[in-house]
């Protein structure tokens, strides 16, 4: 078990003690931070801070030493999200502030989009990806975009607030047989469901795989809508994409 001293980055270490005030919790961020390398946590505390000329600076920086793109990914720009998420959580940010940790966040992306997105093979499938109506979180989903692409999938991004027609026109245009939906919102989760309906309504559900992610949504709310697999991060969504293209190419031999 770490202790807060053990962190290098002294930005990180003021915001541990100040914002995170439950136990487990201020624990669990004091290990997630202390495995990492002090320029990830540097990069991390840009993300929290706002700061994207930092961001964009320090994760081009770690690129350029070799630091891994799904390094980078998960322990500089994902792990300064979670303090993000908390702060906004306990009402100790508000959008204003989260809007600035997400344009800084967009700015680490943007040096890793390369990377992971690159894969120079033939498409082993397509993938229709949207974040669902009412929605308007996009970050999560296009980590998961990014991974997809360098997995060697062709991804059709829908972008956010995608409305079941959207998606029906989308598989219908482009011929995909794999669907994902990202949701943020415990508001906008039930419009997964309403989209997995009217791609019965369409008589199109045989066609389709559907993936389903997002913060709060659980393998259990999944598997009540009606989707065919849940995924917790972009890792998974490109481990569950693999298997479905699978399944979908031997159920249509
Ligand atoms: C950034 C953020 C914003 C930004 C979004 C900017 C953007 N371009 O995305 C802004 C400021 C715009 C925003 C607005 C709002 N937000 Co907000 N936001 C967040 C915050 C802090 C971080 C989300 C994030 O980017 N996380 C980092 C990414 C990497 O993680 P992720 O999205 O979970 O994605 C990963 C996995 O889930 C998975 N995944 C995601 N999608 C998919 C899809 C598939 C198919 C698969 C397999 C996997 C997968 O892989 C991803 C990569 O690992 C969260 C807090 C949190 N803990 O989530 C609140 C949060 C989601 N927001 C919240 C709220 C309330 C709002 C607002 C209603 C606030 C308001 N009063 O206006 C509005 C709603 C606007 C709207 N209509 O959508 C609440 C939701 C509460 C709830 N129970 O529903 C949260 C939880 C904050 C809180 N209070 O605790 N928000």
């Amino acid at each position: 078990m770490a202790e807060l001293v053990d962190l290098q980055n002294k930005f990180l270490r003021d915001e541990l003690g100040e914002y995170v005030e439950e136990e487990a919790e201020r624990q669990r961020m004091v290990d997630l931070y202390a495995e990492t390398k002090l320029s990830m946590q540097n990069i991390a505390a840009a993300i929290i801070d706002g700061r994207h000329h930092d961001v964009d600076r320090l994760t081009r920086e770690a690129i350029d030493d070799d630091v891994q793109a799904l390094e980078v990914m998960d322990d500089g720009l994902i792990a300064g999200m979670a303090l993000v998420g908390i702060k906004f959580r306990d009402n100790f940010i508000f959008v204003p502030e989260v809007l600035a940790c997400a344009r800084a966040m967009k700015a680490g992306m943007a040096h890793i989009e390369p990377i992971l997105s690159a894969s120079g093979i033939d498409p082993i499938g397509k993938v229709i990806m949207g974040t669902v109506k009412g929605d308007l979180h996009d970050i999560g989903k296009n980590l998961c975009i990014m991974m997809l692409r360098g997995a060697g999938f062709k991804v059709v991004d829908l972008g956010v607030d995608t409305s079941p027609d959207d998606f029906l026109e989308a598989v219908e245009e482009h011929g995909a047989n794999l669907v994902g939906m990202s949701a943020l919102l415990t508001t906008t989760m039930p419009n997964m469901g309403r989209t997995i309906e009217a791609f019965i309504d369409a008589d199109l559900r045989d066609d389709v795989k559907v993936m389903v992610g997002g913060a709060p949504v659980t393998p259990e709310f999944a598997d009540d809508m009606g989707a065919d697999a849940y995924g917790a991060d972009a890792v998974e969504c490109v481990e569950i994409a693999k298997r479905l293209t699978e399944e979908s190419a031997s159920a249509h031999q």
